[in-house]
């Protein structure tokens, strides 16, 4: 199952975006249990994920004080799913002491915090880690192009904060912050719009995004700590 990619041809990508598929991400079972580091180019391959490999991921979705939603585009140079929107950052909790943390998902919550400030700009101080709420984990699959691809279980972490932003345009095309009626409006003419979702942002949206926003000021209803949602 541990299958090792042999040789990949990055010619034609992005020389940041290459370097940064040596990181080392968290292989998880099908409970989320850690086995393993492997490299992020191994994890997002389709040959190794059409053997089952899986790893841990995060989704944060991040509001103001309006409870407006902070939408990402990826950067064109992005190696998976480029210039879609998405929710406001997601990553991979890396193979690291702090990172690996499961007791109140504090691995995750660091690796939020790291890449917020990575992809946006977002000062740790404006983010601090006891204010991520983390809701509960979805586990999906989904190909990317012929090549790559993802198969995570994906921890969601609301967080509300009133943030400096300072976009990294290696990781973000553009942002924008959406209200509750934005959003929907923005799903159902993506078609004709030709504007292109991520595939966990779609199945979040479709079976939790809403019910979710509706109950920002209190969250602790939408806690699930113990199931896996398979998507
Ligand atoms: C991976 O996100 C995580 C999810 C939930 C799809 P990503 O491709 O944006 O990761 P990174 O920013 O590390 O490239
Ligand atoms: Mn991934």
């Amino acid at each position: 199952m541990l299958q090792q990619d042999t040789s990949v041809d990055f010619s034609g990508y992005d020389e940041e975006q290459v370097r940064l598929m040596e990181e080392m991400c968290i292989l998880v079972d099908k409970n989320d249990k850690a086995i393993g580091p492997a490299s992020k180019k191994t994890c997002h391959l389709m040959e190794n994920i059409n053997t089952g490999m899986l790893h841990r991921a995060f989704s944060v979705f991040l509001f103001n004080s309006r409870n407006e939603l902070l939408l990402q585009q990826r950067a064109s140079e992005k190696i998976t799913f480029p210039d879609c929107f998405t929710n406001t950052c997601c990553s991979h909790p890396l193979f690291t002491p702090g990172e690996l943390e499961e007791a109140d998902q504090m691995g995750v919550k660091r690796a939020a915090q790291r890449k917020l400030e990575h992809e946006l700009g977002i000062k740790p101080e404006q983010v601090p880690l006891d204010e991520f709420k983390f809701l509960t984990r979805i586990h999906y699959v989904s190909p990317s192009d012929g090549q790559w691809g993802e198969h995570e279980i994906d921890y969601i972490l609301f967080i509300k904060a009133d943030v400096d932003l300072d976009v990294n345009a290696n990781e973000v095309g553009s942002v924008k912050y959406v209200s509750k009626e934005e959003m929907m409006r923005i799903i159902e003419t993506a078609e004709e719009t030709g504007t292109k979702i991520t595939p966990w942002f779609k199945l979040i949206d479709t079976n939790f995004l809403y019910k979710w926003w509706d109950q920002l000021d209190d969250l602790s209803a939408c806690v699930d700590t113990e199931t896996i949602h398979r998507l």
